[in-house]
């Protein structure tokens, strides 16, 4: 068996949430552990189709992923959150949502100039031409994490490595 919680990326775009989550999910099925990932992809097109990416809007992004992963969570199992979430008192709501041990934040740690070199989607490139308006680390906040549990720092780190750290603070914490 293992004790379900709620794994919670948070980071600038293109910092590494989604590859991450992604990949812990499947190191996790591997392990005969239910996961499942939340992300900006089955998210912001559901659920939260009627949000964009004002202050207001965010907030209640946050608000309702919190809300979710708790579900998931009181349905026993492991989720992976992978949402910018750029301010901290947000995430501090979230994690008031949670018994303490269940709610897990993670900080993907990569610098602003490496996420502008990475720019998978070319996002970063039209925020700077005005073409994306609101886009954060460019025109828009990101509140560096004051009190992660953990912190993955994506630049130093393979994405086999940061999911090994991840996995091996679980394990240390008997989550598993
Ligand atoms: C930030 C934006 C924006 C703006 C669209 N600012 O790399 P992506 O494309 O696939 O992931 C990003 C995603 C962020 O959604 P979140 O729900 O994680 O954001 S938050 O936690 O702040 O509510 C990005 C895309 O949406 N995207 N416009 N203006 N990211």
């Amino acid at each position: 068996g293992h004790k379900s919680c709620a794994l919670w990326m948070t980071g600038l775009p293109a910092s590494g949430k989604s590859t991450l989550a992604f990949e812990l999910e499947k190191e996790l099925c591997k392990m005969k552990v239910a996961a499942y990932v939340l992300d900006g992809d089955n998210i912001r097109h559901g659920l939260n189709r009627d949000l964009g990416f004002s202050d207001k809007d965010r907030a209640e992004n946050i608000r309702r992923v919190g809300e979710v992963s708790k579900l998931f969570v009181d349905a026993g199992l492991i989720v992976l959150a992978a949402f910018i979430s750029p301010s901290e008192e947000d995430r501090k709501a979230v994690r008031r949502l949670f018994a303490s041990g269940d709610f897990i934040e993670i900080y993907v740690k990569c610098s602003l100039s490496e996420c502008e070199r990475r720019d998978p989607k070319g996002l970063y490139r039209k925020a700077k031409a005005g073409e994306i308006a609101m886009f954060t680390g460019i025109s828009a906040p990101y509140d560096i994490p004051k009190e992660p549990d953990l912190t993955v720092d994506t630049e130093r780190l393979t994405v086999e490595e940061s999911v090994a750290l991840i996995i091996r603070y679980l394990t240390d914490r008997h989550y598993f």
